[in-house]
């Protein structure tokens, strides 16, 4: 988070996290394209030509608050591949949330768990504090043989402590719903440390409202607290 005051400016990092080819560079690609374009910056992808992540994607959104303040949400993703660990240390740091994108798979429950001590690690490498840092879990690839049941899903819900989102990225389901997740725990780990209400009168029903508002949530769980806007007819 980098909050400047004289310029009246914040801006919140959001990294989505997590093994290669779980989905993550697909979760931005549905929020780009379900974002209005005034207010999205272009999408940044540098992949390889087989489709794996090179650097990291990049997906800015703005707004202003009703206070006149100018906030930016930064959506970042790491490249999974295990031979970019410093480059993912390197995109996580100064993360205010993490989405940490799992592949439902059973097969892939193996690399799941490697990736999570792998965000643990390279957290406290960057003089983060797990416990400070807010994660959201989205099990991903729901659509395929082989993915945990819902009650499996359910199980590791209730274990842990961090919000729990499925999902089929590649069809848009839990996509907006995941974002919504890890938005509202980074906002409210911000606010705990910066007073957000407080000190600029942002609060958290303001801040996903202004994300939302320029958001299709067409079709979504979000529809009905975040109501697509109506495109007038010319
Ligand atoms: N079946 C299925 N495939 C998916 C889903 N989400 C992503 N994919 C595919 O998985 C592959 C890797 O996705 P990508 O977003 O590039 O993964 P990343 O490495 O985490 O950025 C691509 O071929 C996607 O189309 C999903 O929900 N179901
Ligand atoms: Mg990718």
């Amino acid at each position: 988070m980098q909050l400047n005051h004289a310029q009246r400016e914040l801006t919140v990092k959001i990294v989505y996290y997590g093994p290669g080819l779980s989905g993550k560079t697909t979760n931005l690609q549905m929020v780009h394209q379900r974002t209005a374009s005034d207010v999205r910056g272009r999408l940044l992808t540098v992949e390889t030509h087989d489709d794996r992540t090179l650097f990291f994607d990049l997906l800015p959104v703005f707004f202003s608050t009703a206070n006149g303040f100018k906030v930016k949400v930064k959506l970042f993703t790491v490249p999974g591949q295990v031979i970019h660990n410093a480059t993912r240390r390197i995109v996580l740091q100064g993360a205010d949330a993490v989405a940490f994108i799992a592949d439902s798979r059973r097969s892939m429950g193996p690399d799941n768990n490697a990736y999570w001590k792998n965000l643990l690690e390279n957290m406290r490498e960057n003089g983060l504090d797990p416990a400070q840092v807010p994660v959201v879990i989205q099990y991903n690839k729901r659509d395929l043989p082989d993915a945990k049941t819902d009650a499996e899903i359910e199980e590791t819900r209730k274990k842990g402590k961090e919000p729990v989102v499925g999902a089929i990225a590649i069809r848009g389901v839990g996509v907006l719903e995941t974002l919504h997740a890890v938005l509202q725990v980074g906002y409210r780990a911000i606010d705990a440390r910066a007073g957000l209400t407080k000190n600029i009168g942002l609060t958290e029903r303001e801040f996903l409202g202004q994300v939302f508002a320029n958001i299709d949530t067409t079709g979504t769980e979000l529809e009905k607290a975040f109501p697509p806007r109506k495109v007038e007819a010319k």
